[in-house]
């Protein structure tokens, strides 16, 4: 009986550690106000309107961090963005329909075409701002 318990316990903890990846992920869902860090324990990601980092104010997104746009949406900066990934954990811009990166977010359906988003857009109140090891992709720009 004990044993069997134990045979239990045993098959469960290799279920999960053979459970898909569960990804946490992080709806934005107003304007970047205050000064802000995007960590990975949050990623990814959602943008899904127009959102602007407003002036005065920095963005920091962290390596390896997802950041993912519904279609036709962008990313405004009025004030700064510090995006410095590095080789081996690039932050990538993508559509909210790929889900090769940060897993699915919303359709559930990998086969769906992936509708574009439309770009990180530095406008005239922006401060100089990091690029690092960056990912753009199903944007008009990538
Ligand atoms: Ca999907």
């Amino acid at each position: 009986m004990r044993l069997q318990k134990l045979i239990i316990l045993f098959s469960f903890i290799i279920f999960l550690s053979f459970a898909p990846k569960v990804f946490a992920s992080t709806i934005v869902i107003a304007d970047i106000t205050t000064d802000t860090t995007w960590d990975l324990a949050g990623s990814p990601y959602i943008i899904q309107n127009d959102k602007h980092v407003a002036s005065g104010v920095t963005l920091t997104i962290d390596p390896g961090v997802v950041v993912k746009l519904s279609q036709g949406n962008l990313l405004w900066i009025d004030g700064k963005l510090l995006a410095e990934g590095n080789a081996d954990n690039k932050i990538v811009f993508t559509s909210i329909d790929d889900d090769s990166y940060g897993g699915d977010t919303g359709d559930g359906d990998s086969s769906t075409a992936i509708r574009g988003w439309y770009g990180v857009i530095f406008t005239q109140t922006a401060t100089p701002s990091i690029l690092k090891y960056i990912v753009e992709i199903y944007t008009p720009q990538s």
